[in-house]
């Protein structure tokens, strides 16, 4: 039988690089696409694919934008993959502030150039996974858990080009019969995770002032919850999504919250790092309790001028439907991270 075969925008990614390694594991020829760069971006899946000894004959590389329709659909077209994944976006909320445009064209529109190629091609049987995002509700009246009926609401402009993103892909389903699925993805974390990313931020900044290589790590909202689940359980539920009998829409979340605060408290502890918080607002410190030193203040340049406070997500329909569920939780999450740091900090 033909091996099936992936093809994944966003490969160099924490999330491409796990679903690379899950679908090869599963036997799938997988195509990954990354941007060109000025300095190398594939350190999350240099040890899959070594690009001058062409080791895995399971994984190719091609150089690809979304920004650039001809070329994605060239991909598509040359490739005619089972499953495409499009996991490629100008991620970062904040940012998305500072580049609006930059973040619509490739977030947004570029889901458009991809379906609209996998349309144009012919290609029937390809199924497509959108990464649908939590940050869509944005504002949500009642702190309740989420589920896919929620209404959107987005506070950035990347909120903005996931709802466009996600209607998009119901849109090409509806009219033109494509399988495509949106996996609505809570946030989810890992060693992987960016460095500009608050988890990442302060498992890595706390693990450097317990080592003595950092003196202080600035923060901005530390009142924000969010439901944290795990990028390799997430992975697998793209995965799931895609093996469904039908497209649909589907929420993956752990349906747990946690402030920031208490996500940085938990770190401490594991570290055994005695902090006391003092002040409020944007003066509020945690003070380093053996030596009386400030190590986390708050910084307004990390506020954003609209904040989702508050996120969590009710999973039950993957739960039933896909039988998935986070084998993960907040502690062994947090524990894999911080071994990783450890490590490599
Ligand atoms: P990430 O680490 O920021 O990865 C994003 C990927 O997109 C990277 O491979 C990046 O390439 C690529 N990319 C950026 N701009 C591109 C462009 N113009 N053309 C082609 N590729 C481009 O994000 P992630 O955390 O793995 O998330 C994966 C997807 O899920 C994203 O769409 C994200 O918005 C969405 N999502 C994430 C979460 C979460 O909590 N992690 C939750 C819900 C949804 P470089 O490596 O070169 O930068
Ligand atoms: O912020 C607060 C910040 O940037 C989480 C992306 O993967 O998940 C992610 O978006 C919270 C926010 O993630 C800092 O204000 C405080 O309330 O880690 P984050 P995010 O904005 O939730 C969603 C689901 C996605 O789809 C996105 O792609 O933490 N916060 N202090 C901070 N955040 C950052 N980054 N840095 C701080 O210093």
């Amino acid at each position: 039988m033909k091996k099936k075969s992936a093809l994944i925008f966003g490969v160099t990614g924490q999330d491409g690089s796990y679903l690379a390694e899950f679908l090869i594991k599963k036997g799938y020829m997988v195509h990954g696409v990354k941007r060109r760069s000025s300095s190398p971006n594939t350190e999350r899946i240099d040890h899959i694919f070594d690009s001058i000894n062409f080791k895995n004959k399971d994984f190719n590389l091609y150089y690809g934008d979304l920004a650039d329709g001809s070329n994605i659909f060239k991909l598509i077209n040359s490739i005619k993959p089972s499953e495409v994944y499009n996991l490629a976006a100008q991620s970062h909320v904040k940012i998305s502030f500072d580049i609006p445009e930059y973040t619509s064209d490739i977030t947004g529109l570029g889901t458009l150039r991809i379906l609209e190629s996998i349309r144009a091609s012919g290609l029937k049987k390809t199924k497509y996974y959108q990464a649908s995002s939590s940050e869509m509700f944005g504002k949500v009246l009642k702190k309740k858990s989420i589920n896919e009926i929620t209404p959107f609401h987005p506070r950035s402009m990347y909120g903005v080009s996931k709802v466009f993103a996600y209607h998009t892909t119901v849109h090409y389903r509806e009219a033109y019969g494509l399988y495509a699925s949106n996996g609505i993805l809570f946030n989810h974390e890992s060693p992987r995770r960016g460095a500009n990313f608050v988890t990442k931020k302060i498992v890595q900044g706390l693990v450097r002032i317990k080592k003595g290589k950092q003196k202080k790590l600035s923060l901005g909202n530390l009142y924000a919850i969010r439901d944290w689940g795990h990028a390799k359980d997430y992975v697998e539920s793209m995965w799931k999504i895609l093996q469904y009998k039908k497209p649909d829409d589907w929420i993956i979340a752990t349906n747990k919250e946690k402030s920031v605060k208490s996500f940085i408290n938990l770190v401490a502890k594991k570290l055994k790092l005695n902090l006391e918080w003092k002040g409020q607002g944007i003066n509020e410190v945690a003070i380093d309790k053996k030596n009386n030193k400030i190590v986390i203040d708050v910084n307004k340049k990390f506020f954003r001028p609209t904040e989702v406070e508050y996120l969590k997500g009710n999973y039950k329909k993957a739960k039933t439907l896909l039988k998935w569920k986070p084998k993960h939780n907040i502690e062994t999450l947090i524990d894999d991270m911080i071994n990783y740091e450890i490590k490599n900090s």
